[in-house]
């Protein structure tokens, strides 16, 4: 599925690499990872890369940026996404071709993006690897450090239920190609104690349904309380809830300034939730997803239906 891409790559002088705004570590690591290969094996080629910065998540690599006339007669690449609206600097419409690798369920509504999309990767950053290696593609140090961090992140450190004898092998490879794993793990995962504190807060503002779905709602109140970003709020405190017996689904719902509504991040630990964040506009993975919601009050009917999901979960009818 990959060989036309190769073609492309090749056929191109200017190559822009895209992926989703608010960047997660695999969205950075298929970027950067991405990046640093095609630099490496076609020096002669312009290898570029946008979108917005994760600021925690700066020692995966600096952005080259791009300006719109390098666009013209250039490949756009992205990564970790096939949605137009979560894509990061929308400029990928001024390029001569779009091609997506991404690992989500969702399908593209960009119009004539070629999409290569396997969901049954643990990250994208794995799909980028399995190509390069497929085509023997050299990685060197940098971009595998890159490709490893994302299949870290997005496989929760090898423990999340996509994580496969696939995901193991390229980890095993990108470690062979020099991948710094220690490095990253320092990086990643030791936190200040503010940090470590502001979570246990967190841990304690949780509530739950009848059923047992634990959830919390951050109002911009909140955020100002606690000094803590949209973000760090969203996506970094959705891990408390996680690892508890009897919870098996846990929802953060978070308001997001700059949309001017609440974002809702969903997990959930042997159920299938992303069709209920698809019925509310959102999309994902099976047991890992969210949505905007287009107004508060959808907070409510979420709830009441992963509650509902959680109870046929409970009585057997529900199987995944
Ligand atoms: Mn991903």
């Amino acid at each position: 599925m990959f060989e036309n891409l190769l073609n492309k790559i090749r056929e191109y002088n200017t190559i822009i690499i895209h992926r989703h705004s608010r960047p997660d570590g695999d969205a950075l690591g298929s970027q950067f990872g991405l990046y640093c290969a095609l630099k490496h094996n076609f020096p002669e080629k312009t290898i570029l890369t946008v979108g917005d910065i994760n600021p925690r998540l700066t020692f995966i690599g600096t952005l080259t940026g791009a300006n719109d006339e390098d666009y013209k007669d250039a490949l756009a690449i992205i990564c970790d996404v096939a949605v137009s609206t979560m894509v990061s600097d929308d400029r990928y419409k001024l390029a001569k071709e779009v091609y997506i690798i991404d690992h989500h369920t969702n399908t593209t509504d960009i119009e004539g993006a070629i999409t290569i999309i396997d969901s049954s990767r643990a990250s994208c950053a794995d799909f980028v690897a399995h190509f390069l290696y497929s085509y023997k593609l050299e990685i060197n140090e940098k971009a595998a450090t890159a490709l490893y961090t994302g299949l870290v992140t997005d496989s929760g450190r090898f423990q999340y239920p996509g994580t496969n004898s696939e995901t193991l092998l390229i980890a095993s490879k990108l470690l062979g190609s020099g991948a710094k794993a220690q490095s990253i793990f320092d990086k990643l995962y030791v936190e200040t104690l503010e940090s470590k504190q502001l979570k246990a807060t967190f841990t304690n503002r949780m509530q739950l349904t009848k059923n047992n779905v634990a959830y919390m709602v951050n109002t911009l109140d909140d955020l100002a309380k606690y000094n803590i970003s949209f973000n760090d709020c969203s996506r970094g405190m959705v891990g408390v809830m996680s690892g508890i017996e009897g919870i098996n689904i846990w929802a953060n719902f978070t308001f997001d300034a700059e949309k001017g509504k609440y974002v809702g991040e969903f997990r959930s630990r042997g159920i299938t939730i992303v069709d209920i964040a698809k019925k509310y506009g959102g999309g994902g993975h099976d047991q890992a997803c969210g949505a905007t919601l287009e107004s508060p009050d959808l907070i409510n009917l979420i709830l009441a239906d992963f509650d509902k999901r959680m109870e046929e979960y409970l009585n057997g009818t529900h199987s995944s």
